[in-house]
């Protein structure tokens, strides 16, 4: 038996070519594909070495640490944070600014409540949940005032959705790519089991005026900061979430209750809410005049865009992960979309040429992360990586070149163009403009 060392590849035999430059049928992947043939396949497993005191690791001969009444990572896993970018010092108010997820360093859709990317205009407030209020008024019949008691009278939903701030990913505008991992460029972007009550229950309660069209959304933060959204996506989707993955939402993330409109810019999901006016029309607040708006090339900016569009990202490997000698890799990322579920995803590795179909890993939920993988056989020549989108509605994941062709580069938000990973012959993987 032959012992199979980390960093050795695959030795993959008869896995079918499915396009250019090594990337291999997606049906490795699927139920009941049959990957390796033949006994040689895995070159077998680590031979069985008797054991004996002397080559017993510490952890086998003493006892483990007790029980903790809550749970954190392996000190192996410290490096796996949060990459805080902007930092308060580089913005006039205290408390601005964001930190990333390390999409590269995760696996499966949800991401980890600790990791969760932050936004936020006015730092964290620390929110006593026993003094905090939801208001609803304006254009209703009778205002409310709800508690988070009262909130746990209402049915509850629970949805698996993703968040993206607008700005994610708007180093695609620049005239250079940026250096670093995905994070870097794609790291406003995280996916969370949320769960609270729909909105639609409350506004239904408040009873609507049918004079009203639109919701004014406050925060509770100093930043008081707020949104107009169409009250029709408030009768659709949209949620107080009280709960993030299992447990009470994070202080990041909006502790302790958030408005979350699915698929939306992440900027419209205002966190710690405290007030939802019903209005006839938009509000036109510092939030969504200032900025969220995107600016044309004519010099004109457009006034709302809600939706993030179709988009996704090759994670694995990436700028910073980088390739290990030649042999058999797996291509995966992220696809997600703000206006349904993700029907397809291409890869190409060799910058757009020629495409294989990837694998969606179960479960592919609408406005949720969907997880992508594709099999590689890589035979150490330079390549270019790129991974296209393709949502429900058919719409496709641009190039860069097409999406700068219509929207120019003034514009700072929601740039959703497709990622191009250069793998030099060294190994080096380097983010390119292809
Ligand atoms: N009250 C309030 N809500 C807010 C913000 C804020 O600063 N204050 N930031 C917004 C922005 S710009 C984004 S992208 C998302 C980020 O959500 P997260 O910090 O949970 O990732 O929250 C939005 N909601
Ligand atoms: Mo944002």
């Amino acid at each position: 038996m032959t012992r199979r060392m980390k960093g050795e590849p695959h030795p993959l035999e008869g896995a079918e070519p499915a396009a250019a430059n090594g990337l291999l049928h997606r049906r490795m992947f699927l139920r009941g594909g049959a990957l390796f043939t033949g006994a040689t396949a895995l070159g077998g497993l680590a031979s069985i070495v008797p054991a004996s005191a002397a080559t017993l690791p510490e952890w086998r001969t003493t006892p483990g640490r007790p029980f903790i009444g809550y749970g954190y990572p392996s000190a192996f896993e410290e490096p796996v944070k949060r990459l805080v970018t902007a930092r308060a010092a580089d913005y006039p108010t205290p408390g601005t600014g964001s930190s990333r997820t390390p999409l590269h360093l995760l696996e499966g859709i949800i991401t980890p409540s600790g990791l969760h990317f932050e936004r936020s205009h006015s730092g964290v407030p620390d929110i006593d949940p026993t003094r905090h209020q939801l208001v609803i008024h304006g254009l209703v019949r009778q205002p409310l005032i709800f508690d988070l008691d009262a909130l746990a009278r209402y049915p509850t939903v629970s949805r698996i959705h993703f968040i993206e701030c607008a700005g994610n990913s708007g180093g695609g505008w620049g005239l250079n790519p940026p250096a670093g991992a995905v994070a870097t460029m794609h790291g406003l972007l995280s996916c969370s089991d949320w769960a609270g009550v729909p909105l639609s229950y409350l506004l239904d309660e408040a009873g609507i005026d049918p004079k009203a069209k639109w919701i004014l959304a406050e925060g509770g933060d100093a930043a008081g900061m707020s949104r107009s959204v169409p009250l029709s996506k408030c009768l659709d989707d949209a949620m107080v979430a009280l709960y993030q993955n299992g447990e009470r939402i994070r202080p990041e993330q909006g502790y302790p209750m958030r408005l979350l409109l699915p698929g939306w810019e992440g900027n419209m999901n205002v966190k710690w809410l405290s007030r939802i006016k019903l209005t006839e029309g938009p509000t036109h607040t510092k939030d969504e005049t200032s900025k969220y708006s995107e600016l044309m090339p004519d010099g004109k900016a457009m006034q709302f865009t809600f939706p993030m569009e179709v988009k996704s990202t090759i994670t694995r490997p990436c700028e910073t992960l980088n390739m290990r000698g030649p042999g058999y890799y797996e291509i995966t990322g992220f696809a997600w979309s703000g206006n349904g579920k993700i029907k397809r995803v291409d890869v190409s590795a060799d910058g757009g040429k020629t495409w294989a179909e990837a694998a969606l890993a179960d479960p592919v939920v609408t406005k949720a992360l969907t997880r992508f993988r594709l099999g590689w056989q890589w035979d150490g020549r330079e390549s270019i990586l790129q991974s296209r989108a393709v949502d429900d509605t058919g719409a496709v994941q641009p190039t860069r070149e097409s999406l700068v062709a219509e929207k120019g580069v003034k514009n700072a938000y929601h740039y959703n163009g497709i990622t191009s990973w250069e793998v030099r012959e060294s190994g080096l993987v380097k983010n390119v403009w292809a």
